[in-house]
C-alpha cells in the first residue's frame, strides 16, 4: 500500500516556495504595521504587524531575508509576535479524502529562549475562511541548522471542491516566552525556506497510515471540521 501511495503524489504548485522571488531584505509589513500587499509574491500575512509592548509600539519584522544565518539561499523569517504567513493554492481540494504532505526547511536564527516552535498547516479555503485540514508544531534548538519537517493533513467531504474549496497552506512561529504566555517581543526569529505540498492520493486502509508513521515520514495529524 505504501508504495501505491507514493506513486500517486503530485505536486500541488505552491508560488515564491523556495522564497528567490525577492532580490533585496524586504518586510511582509510597510513601517506602520500595514500588510506590504504583494511585496513577497505568493505569500501573505495573516494580520497586522502593530504589537504594544512595553509601553511601545513595535512595528512588525518577517519578512524575506537574503542568505544569511543557517540558509545559503533566500529565505522568509518570521518573528515571534508576528503572525502567520500563509498562501491559498489554486488547486482544488479532492472531494475523496485525499492526503497531503507539506514539506519545508526551518532553523532557529535567534531566540532568546534558546528554543523555536512553528506551527505549520494545510487548509481548506473557499477564498474567505481558511479551516486546518492538517497541522503540527515542529520545535528545534537555537543552533542555525536548517532541517527539513513534514506536516500531514486530509481534506474530507466537508470540503467539496464544487463548492469552491482549495488548498492553502500557513506558517507561523509559536514560541512562546519562558513564562508561557504569548509571544512577545524578544521572543525568537525562525527562518522557514523550501515549501513543497504534494496531494498523496487516499489511503484506505488504517494500517497503511501506521506504516507511513513507522516509515518516519512524518506525523499524521488530521483534523476535520464541520462546516456551519
Ligand atoms: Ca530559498
Amino acid at each position: 500500500m505504501a508504495l501505491s501511495l507514493a506513486a500517486k503524489a503530485q505536486i500541488i504548485p505552491i508560488v515564491n516556495g523556495d522564497f528567490e522571488a525577492n532580490t533585496v531584505k524586504t518586510p511582509f509589513f510597510q513601517t506602520t504595521g500595514a500588510i506590504a500587499t504583494g511585496a513577497v509574491p505568493g505569500w501573505t500575512p495573516a494580520g497586522t504587524g502593530v504589537w504594544s509592548w512595553g509601553g511601545g509600539q513595535q512595528t512588525g519584522d518577517s519578512g524575506i531575508d537574503l542568505p544569511s544565518g543557517s540558509d545559503p539561499t533566500t529565505h522568509a523569517y518570521l518573528a515571534g509576535y508576528d503572525p502567520a504567513i500563509y498562501q491559498d493554492t489554486t488547486t482544488p481540494t479532492s472531494g475523496v479524502n485525499d492526503f497531503y504532505r507539506l514539506t519545508f526547511s526551518a532553523g532557529g536564527e535567534w531566540s532568546s529562549m534558546s528554543w523555536h516552535n512553528t506551527l505549520a498547516t494545510i487548509y481548506a479555503t473557499d477564498g474567505s475562511e481558511r479551516d486546518p485540514i492538517g497541522s503540527g508544531i515542529v520545535s528545534f534548538n537555537d543552533n542555525y541548522t536548517m532541517n527539513t519537517y513534514s506536516v500531514w493533513g486530509q481534506d474530507t467531504t466537508d470540503f467539496m471542491p464544487g463548492d469552491g474549496w482549495t488548498i492553502g497552506v500557513e506558517f507561523q512561529n509559536v514560541t512562546l516566552q519562558s513564562d508561557g504566555t504569548n509571544p512577545g517581543w524578544g521572543t525568537s526569529y525562525t527562518t522557514i525556506d523550501n515549501v513543497v505540498l504534494e496531494n498523496m492520493g487516499t489511503v484506505p486502509e488504517p494500517s497503511t497510515i501506521a506504516l507511513l508513521t513507522l516509515g518516519g515520514l512524518g506525523a499524521l495529524v488530521a483534523i476535520r471540521r464541520r462546516r456551519a
